[in-house]
């Protein structure tokens, strides 16, 4: 819609800019940020309870977990409260047919505490995990490592703008240690707790094929959400909820009731951690 060289009007702006749009979460939103508040810190409770049944030596997937628990009781709280919340910008233009293009200035919410939360919380899974598979300190430490890129990498992603590499660029390098992480633990954690045979080498099998399955929505949501905002910031929050419960609260217990009942499944672990300084039962 340019306007011809010759005209004597004033030429019409081919691009006419429009109020900004603020898509932030509303009360369904925020009322699920405190019911999910709320089942984080029962069962940080529930999980610090069960750990005192057991002696110290016996007590390293309480701990871990317990805090995997406690971690996210504290990011939910920022998030439900209004904190860790940050706006990205991002210019949208809408093409018409008959009349100009209009652009639009869109801020989006980015709860950025859920990035913290989750490079804390994802390296203490897989920890779990790594002790249940018998994995080694050297491919521990990779697979933590590569997950915390994959965090990091991830939260570039969020605030990335849209004209230039970054959004989406992060993402496929978040994808890419994804992929690192999965081998580590779904091909080379399961052929090793296969070794180990029988019961732990099943319940490997199944709580890492859970795992699996959980933490893979996590990027096909964020696509969706944050990456094409095909979601909006309630329907957001609720589909992170659904899979924080599962990934966290669900695979915690889930992991503790099987060591209460499956011996096989402890962690030799000696001196510093069950004796310390002053020896301990
Ligand atoms: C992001 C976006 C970039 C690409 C990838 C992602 C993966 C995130 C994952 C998160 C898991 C979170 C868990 C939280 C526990 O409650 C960062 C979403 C691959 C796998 C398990």
């Amino acid at each position: 819609a340019a306007a011809s060289p010759t005209s004597s009007v004033a030429p019409i702006p081919t691009v006419i800019p429009t109020l900004p749009e603020y898509q932030k979460a509303t009360d369904v939103g925020n009322r699920t940020l405190w019911v999910v508040f709320v089942i984080m810190v029962i069962a940080s409770a529930a999980f610090a309870g069960m750990s005192w049944t057991v002696p110290v030596s016996k007590r390293l997937y309480h701990i871990i977990t317990t805090l995997i628990v406690i971690f996210a009781s504290l990011s939910y709280f920022a998030m439900a409260s209004g904190h860790g919340i940050g706006y990205h910008h991002v210019v949208v233009t809408e093409q018409h047919s008959h009349v100009p293009d209009t652009t639009k200035d869109v801020y989006r919410q980015v709860y950025w505490a859920r990035y913290v939360d989750w490079s804390l919380t994802t390296p203490l899974l897989l920890l779990d995990l790594s002790l249940l598979a018998g994995l080694n300190g050297a491919h521990i430490l990779m697979a933590i490592l590569a997950d915390v890129i994959m965090i990091l990498t991830g939260l570039f992603a969020a605030f990335g703008s849209e004209g230039s590499p970054q959004k989406w660029g992060w993402y496929t390098i978040a994808c890419i240690a994804y992929l690192v992480v999965i081998w580590h633990l779904a091909i080379h954690g399961r052929a090793l707790a296969m070794q180990k045979g029988g019961k732990v080498g099943n319940f490997f099998a199944a709580i890492a094929g859970f795992t699996l399955v959980i933490w893979t929505i996590y990027p096909i949501i964020w696509g969706v959400a944050d990456g094409s905002r095909h979601l909006n910031v309630d329907q957001e929050i609720i589909a992170y909820a659904v899979l924080d419960l599962l990934a966290k609260p669900v695979f915690g217990a889930w992991l503790l009731f099987t060591h209460m009942r499956m011996p096989e499944t402890n962690v030799e672990i000696g001196g510093f951690w069950s004796q310390g300084l002053s020896s301990e039962g």
